[in-house]
């Protein structure tokens, strides 16, 4: 898939706007055909891209989990004729179906990654309806598991429960939460590009155009040929190597010939040349030793919900090169392209992961490995050629509970996950968020190039004792150092309420998140097998209603708005010496 992009061969209209939605608890659109539109009409206005929950709270759908139908028209341009003309949404969250004047024409594939539908029905020149059902519910096999509602009675947890009913801890906003497009790309055109770039200046790239069609790859000057299908090379002299200090882009132009030579397509992507390693404990960016400083984030604000919003994805980016941060973990599933782009400019070094959260091996059916398979290559697909993705985290806590027989289970389920990713993208390391319950023996250790955990010392365990925290976490980082791999914090920290003090260690004060951050990165940076951390989050984020939430989850350094806590400031000082 390529992203939709706009020259003398392509073109792309932007669908964002107000659309009409209509809610479905009964799930009866399906057999009232709701797809053909007219039922949608004179409903709810929905502003796209956007979540509907905190647009329509006041009409009563905050917490809705199900099936929503969104509906828009749209005029196919009488230029768009003879080209190849699809729709192209840059997610759906969690899946969608989409219909055509009222014919089913395609559905989603992994969530919170592209998918494109390619009709007959869009004819240039002529007006369709666009119709799509959006679920924001999780099949019980998935890798990020649903929640049936049987189950938290049946297992007498109905005090655990979330609602929304989630497993996770953020809120499963629904909607589409990124643009929706209308493309027009030459008939026989390029349908995807594989690029790899390494420090040394030389660039692959694998273009999948119809079979047998000459393509040609340019970086300025420097060009190469060859036939689609196969890897062609070329090798830039004097590259400026991709690092945080100097994040050097460069535009990879991909050419389609047609049999006279003349160019039929044209594709522009963006990369850098570099290379990342592992080394016994060292993670290794262009050779060097690297220490990686952030945040674990989330896609979030207040009401758009997860919708893209530029204007704080540019503040979010000041924010991580005013505190001195140099990397991001896209926690706890793809982020937005959009984003991508600011981390290749400004040097962010990205930790990409793939939408697994709280995977639960009593759950896990042979359906659940072939989505986790597909969703792992769909996120290489997209973000392969970006510099700023230095490694693949394949999931974020799966967990094992005490029964041998699941943990047994778990171990030919990462082996075949990561051998898949590593022939996919040799390239980049791969890892996994290792929750403490899962122990020291967690069996995606093995597979995994980079040994991540999430530790709540001083927060869920030893509340209100840092110092004891931080033995804990000298403990688990000793015995992981084993593994003769690099040892990642990939989250600490505890929640704070802005505004609230304390001058004796307090739960829930500035003080206590500012101290705490601070004993574990001295920790950090004195243990010879840790490659750094990520505090756990930028920013405040709403998570579904639960008794030991402040209607946020509060571990931001940042509020929700963007407002530092004491513990920007102390991170400030520690990472930039400002
Ligand atoms: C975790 C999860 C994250 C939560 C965090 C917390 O381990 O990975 O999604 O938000 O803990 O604050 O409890």
């Amino acid at each position: 898939m390529i992203r939709p992009q706009r020259n003398a061969f392509r073109d792309a209209l932007h669908l964002s706007g107000v659309w009409r939605i209509r809610f479905d608890p009964d799930d009866v659109g399906e057999a009232e055909r709701w797809g053909a539109g007219s039922a949608v009409d004179h409903t709810h206005p929905i502003a796209i891209p956007g979540s509907w929950n905190e647009q329509l709270a006041e009409a009563g759908f905050m917490d809705y989990q199900g099936a929503a139908w969104l509906q828009t028209e749209v005029f196919i341009p009488p230029s768009f004729e003879g080209r190849r003309v699809r729709l192209r949404f840059d997610s759906a969250d969690f899946s969608a179906r989409v219909f055509l004047d009222g014919l089913f024409v395609g559905e989603s594939g992994p969530a919170f990654l592209p998918f494109e539908i390619d009709s007959d029905g869009l004819v240039a020149g002529q007006t369709v309806r666009v119709v799509v059902r959006v679920d924001n519910r999780l099949p019980l096999d998935h890798p990020t598991p649903g929640v049936a509602p049987e189950q938290y009675a049946a297992e007498n947890r109905l005090r655990d429960e979330y609602r929304p009913a989630v497993r996770f801890d953020f809120f499963p906003y629904g909607g589409l939460n990124r643009p929706v497009w209308l493309t027009a790309t030459p008939i026989g055109g390029i349908e995807a590009v594989r690029l790899r770039a390494s420090a040394l200046g030389v660039l692959t790239a694998r273009v999948e155009a119809p079979p047998g069609a000459r393509v040609r790859v340019s970086v300025g000057e420097v060009e190469s040929e060859g036939p689609a299908g196969s890897d062609i090379s070329l090798r830039v002299p004097d590259v400026r190597p991709w690092s945080p200090a100097d994040p050097a882009l460069y535009d990879v132009i991909v050419e389609r010939l047609d049999a006279l030579g003349v160019v039929a397509d044209r594709v522009e992507l963006r990369t850098g040349f570099r290379d990342v390693a592992v080394h016994g404990h060292q993670l290794l960016l262009n050779g060097e030793p690297i220490v990686l400083k952030g945040f674990g984030k989330h896609e979030d604000g207040p009401i758009r919900g997860r919708g893209l919003d530029l204007p704080q994805l540019v503040k979010d980016f000041g924010l991580l090169d005013w505190i001195g941060a140099n990397s991001v973990r896209t926690s706890h599933y793809p982020y937005s392209e959009d984003f991508l782009d600011f981390a290749d400019e400004r040097g962010v070094l990205v930790i990409d992961e793939v939408f697994s959260v709280n995977l639960d091996f009593r759950q896990v059916t042979g359906a659940t490995l072939a989505q986790h398979r597909a969703a792992v290559r769909a996120l290489i697909d997209r973000d392969g050629h970006r510099p700023s993705v230095i490694a693949w985290s394949l999931a974020n806590e799966p967990g094992y509970l005490a029964e041998p027989e699941y943990r047994a289970r778990s171990g030919p389920y990462w082996k075949a996950l990561f051998d898949d990713a590593r022939m996919l993208d040799p390239t980049r390391p791969l890892t996994h968020a290792n929750v403490g319950y899962a122990g020291l023996d967690d069996p995606a250790f093995d597979p995994a190039d980079i040994v991540s955990i999430n530790r709540y010392f001083g927060w869920y365990q030893a509340p209100g004792q840092i110092e004891r925290a931080v033995a804990l976490l000298r403990a688990d980082l000793d015995a992981l150092a084993r593994h003769g791999k690099p040892v990642f914090l990939s989250e600490f920290g505890a929640d704070a309420l802005a505004g609230q003090h304390s001058t004796s260690p307090q739960l829930f004060t500035e003080e206590y998140q500012a101290d705490l951050i601070a004993a574990f990165w001295a920790e950090l940076e004195r243990h010879p097998a840790a490659i750094g951390g990520h505090v756990w989050n930028f920013a405040d984020f709403r998570t579904a209603q639960h008794s030991r939430r402040v209607v946020l989850n509060l571990k931001g350094v940042f509020t929700r708005d963007r407002q530092p806590k004491r513990a920007a400031f102390v991170l400030r000082d520690l990472w930039s010496g400002r």
